[in-house]
C-alpha cells in the first residue's frame, strides 16, 4: 500500500484523541510542548483546535482549571511526562480543591521500563502519583479505549462536584494504529455529562420553613453558585426572599455589590448576629472560619441551611439542620417555587440594623479611597481601579496576593457573575497569568490582573505567552517592595537582606516591554488610572508598575491570625 492509501484507510492514538475532544466540543488546548506529545500539540493545531503554549506547565494548568470554571467544561492541560507532569500537578490539585473542572492529560515513558524502574527519559509512576490529587485517574493503554478514556475523564470532572482528573497516555498510544472507520466507532458523544440532580422534595420544605420563621436570617453565596450559572434564578431567590446576603471571595457580582441587600460591608455583625444561615454553594472551611468560633455566635445557636451538589459535604465542620443536596440550578429553582406567593417581608430591625452599619463602613472606606497621599497605598491606588470596573463591568478581574488580594476584594465592586477570579480556597499564590489568559482567550473580554509584586512573580514570565498571543491583558503589579511589606530587616545587621524584601524600586513595567507590550510606571492614582484605561481601550498587553508605599500593608494582609510566630525570646 502506498502511504496515501495507508493515511485513508489507517487512523492512530494522535488523531484519535484529538478527535474524541473535538467530538466532545473541546476546542482548546493548554500546555507546554516535548517528549512525547510535540506532535500532538501540532496535530491538534492542524486540526482547528486552539493550542495554546506556556512557559511552564503549572501556568497552563491553571489556565485549564479556570476555563473549565468559566465554561462548565473541562479544560485541558497538556503535558510531557515526570517534571512536566508534577509541573501540571500543583494546578490539577487546586482544580480539585476548588470544584474546578480540568483533564490533566500528560505523556509518559514506557510501561515496562517504568514498572521495573529501569531508568528510562523522564520515568515516573505518573497514574500513581496523580490520584491522590485528582477526582479520578485513568490510562489509555490502547487506541481503542481511547474513546472511552476521555468519556470517562469527561464525566469524572464535570459530574457531581467538579473537579480534576488526570488522563495517562504512555508515549506508544500515540503512534498505534487501527482502521480508520473502526476507530471512528470507538469514540464516545458524552450524552448529558453533567445530569441535573433534582433535590428532594421534603428537604426543600425543610429549608423553607427553618428560613422562613428566621429572626435573622443570612444567605451566603459560594464560587460554587456562580459556577452553576444559575444567575437569573438566584437573584430572583435572594430578592424573592428579602434576606440579606453575602457573597464569597469569587461569587462578588452574581448580584451586583451595589445590591441594597448586600451585607458585606456589615460581614463581621451578620456573622455572629445571624440566626439562620443558608449556604447555596459554599464550604464551611477556614474561609468562614468553619461556621464556629469568635467569627459566629455561640455554638448551637445558629442554624444552617446548605445547598450543595455533595451530600458529604454536609456536617463536615458544624451540624447542617437543613441539607439540600442537588445541583445548584435545580436547588434554587424548586426553592422558588415552594416559596409560593406570600413569603414574608425579611424582619426590619435586623435589615435596618444592618443597613446602618452599613453606612458607617462605606462612608469611611470611600475617604480613605479619594486619598492623594503619595507614595500610593493599597486604598487609594485600589480606589482608581474600583472606578475602572464600575466602568466596565464586563472586564474580568484577576487577583492574588496578600494585601494586593484583601484590599482589592473588599474595595473593588463586581457587577457580573464569574468576573472575579483569584486565589480561591487555597490562598494560592501563581495562578495569576494563567487565569488572566485563559479568561482572555475563553470569553474575549478584557482582564484587569491585580497583583502583588510577590504574587506576580510565580507566573510572571507568562507576559511573554500574553504578548505572544496579543491577549488584551492588562496587570497591575502593586509594588510594595516585598511580601507583605518591604520594610523588614535581617535581624543578625548581615549582608543577606530580610526574607520578605525583594529589591527595591523594581521595575516590572520593563518585563512587558522586553516582549514587545506596553510598559508603564505609575506613582499617582491619576497616572494608574489613565494607564489602566489605555490599556483597556486598545486591548493591548500592558504591565503597569504600580509604585506602593512599602510601608502600607500588613503581615499576611486579612489572615495575620493564622500567622504562627514565635513567643521565645532567645538570650
Ligand atoms: P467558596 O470558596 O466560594 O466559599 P467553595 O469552593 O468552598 O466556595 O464551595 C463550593 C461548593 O459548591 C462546593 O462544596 C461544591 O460541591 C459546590 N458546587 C459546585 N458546583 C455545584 C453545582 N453545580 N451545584 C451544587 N453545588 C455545587
Ligand atoms: N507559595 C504559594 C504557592 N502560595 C502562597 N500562598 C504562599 C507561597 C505564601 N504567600 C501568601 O500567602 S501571600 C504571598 C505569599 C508568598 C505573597 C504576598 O506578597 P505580595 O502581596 O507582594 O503578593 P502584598 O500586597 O505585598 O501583601
Ligand atoms: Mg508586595
Amino acid at each position: 500500500m502506498s502511504a496515501d492509501t495507508q493515511s485513508q484507510t489507517l487512523t492512530d492514538g494522535f488523531h484519535l484523541i484529538i478527535d474524541a475532544l473535538q467530538l466532545n466540543g473541546l476546542n482548546t488546548i493548554y500546555g507546554v510542548p516535548g517528549i512525547p506529545i510535540t506532535d500532538f500539540g501540532r496535530l491538534a493545531q492542524a486540526a482547528g483546535m486552539r493550542v495554546i503554549s506556556f512557559r511552564h506547565e503549572q501556568h497552563a494548568g491553571h489556565a485549564a482549571a479556570i476555563a473549565g470554571y468559566l465554561t462548565q467544561k473541562p479544560g485541558i492541560c497538556l503535558t510531557v511526562s515526570a517534571p512536566g507532569f508534577l509541573n501540571g500537578l500543583t494546578a490539577l490539585a487546586n482544580a480539585t480543591t476548588n470544584c474546578f473542572p480540568m483533564i490533566l492529560i500528560s505523556g509518559s515513558s514506557e510501561r515496562e521500563i517504568v514498572d521495573l524502574q529501569q531508568g528510562d527519559y523522564e520515568e515516573m509512576d505518573q497514574l500513581a502519583i496523580a490520584k491522590p490529587h485528582c477526582k479520578a485517574a485513568f490510562r489509555v493503554l490502547h487506541a481503542e479505549d481511547i474513546g472511552v478514556g476521555i468519556a470517562r475523564a469527561i464525566r469524572a470532572a464535570v459530574s457531581g462536584r467538579p473537579g480534576g482528573v488526570y488522563l495517562d497516555l504512555p508515549a506508544k498510544l500515540f503512534g498505534q494504529t487501527m482502521d480508520a472507520e473502526a476507530g471512528r466507532k470507538t469514540l464516545i458523544k458524552v450524552v448529558d455529562a453533567a445530569p441535573r440532580q433534582i433535590p428532594a422534595p421534603d428537604s426543600v420544605a425543610r429549608a423553607l420553613d427553618l428560613l422562613k420563621n428566621a429572626k435573622r436570617p443570612l444567605i451566603i453565596l459560594g464560587k460554587g453558585a456562580a459556577y452553576a450559572q444559575a444567575d437569573a434564578d438566584i437573584r430572583a431567590f435572594v430578592e424573592k426572599t428579602g434576606i440579606p446576603y453575602l457573597p464569597m471571595s469569587m461569587a462578588k457580582g452574581l448580584l451586583p455589590d451595589t445590591h441594597p441587600q448586600s451585607a458585606s460591608a456589615a460581614r463581621s455583625v451578620v456573622l455572629k448576629d445571624a440566626d439562620v444561615v443558608m449556604l447555596i454553594g459554599a464550604r464551611l472551611n477556614w474561609l468562614l472560619s468553619h461556621g464556629k468560633g469568635k467569627t459566629w455566635g455561640e455554638r448551637g445557636t445558629q442554624q444552617f441551611i446548605q445547598v450543595d451538589i455533595a451530600p458529604t459535604e454536609m456536617d463536615s465542620n458544624v451540624a447542617i439542620a437543613a441539607p439540600v443536596v442537588g445541583d445548584i440550578g435545580s436547588c434554587v429553582s424548586a426553592l422558588l417555587a415552594g416559596m409560593g406567593s406570600a413569603w414574608p417581608a425579611a424582619p426590619s430591625a435586623w435589615i435596618g440594623g444592618i443597613n446602618e452599619r452599613k453606612e458607617k463602613a462605606i462612608a469611611k472606606m470611600s475617604a480613605q479611597l479619594l486619598s492623594n497621599s503619595l507614595p500610593m497605598n493599597f486604598h487609594n491606588a485600589l480606589g482608581s481601579l474600583k472606578t475602572i470596573i464600575k466602568q466596565r463591568p464586563d472586564a474580568i478581574l484577576v487577583n492574588e496576593g496578600a494585601n494586593t488580594l484583601d484590599f482589592a476584594r473588599s474595595i473593588i465592586d463586581m457587577y457580573q457573575p464569574r468576573k472575579r477570579l483569584d486565589v480561591g480556597t487555597w490562598g494560592v499564590m501563581g495562578i495569576g497569568m494563567g487565569y488572566a489568559i485563559a479568561a482572555a482567550i475563553e470569553t474575549g473580554k478584557p482582564v484587569l490582573a491585580v497583583e502583588g509584586d510577590s504574587a506576580f512573580g510565580f507566573s510572571g514570565m507568562e507576559v511573554e505567552t500574553i504578548c505572544r498571543y496579543n491577549l488584551p491583558v492588562c496587570v497591575v503589579v502593586f509594588n510594595n517592595n516585598g511580601i507583605y511589606r518591604g520594610t523588614d530587616v535581617n535581624p543578625t545587621g548581615g549582608t543577606d537582606v530580610a526574607t520578605t524584601v525583594f529589591v527595591k524600586n523594581a521595575r516590572y513595567d520593563k518585563m512587558m516591554e522586553a516582549f514587545g507590550g506596553v510598559g508603564v510606571q505609575a506613582t499617582t492614582p491619576d497616572e494608574l488610572s489613565r494607564a489602566v484605561n489605555e490599556a483597556m481601550d486598545s486591548g493591548r498587553p500592558t504591565l503597569i508598575n504600580a509604585v506602593i508605599d512599602e510601608k502600607a500593608g500588613t503581615e499576611s494582609g486579612r489572615i495575620g491570625n493564622l500567622n504562627p510566630q514565635s513567643v521565645v525570646k532567645k538570650a
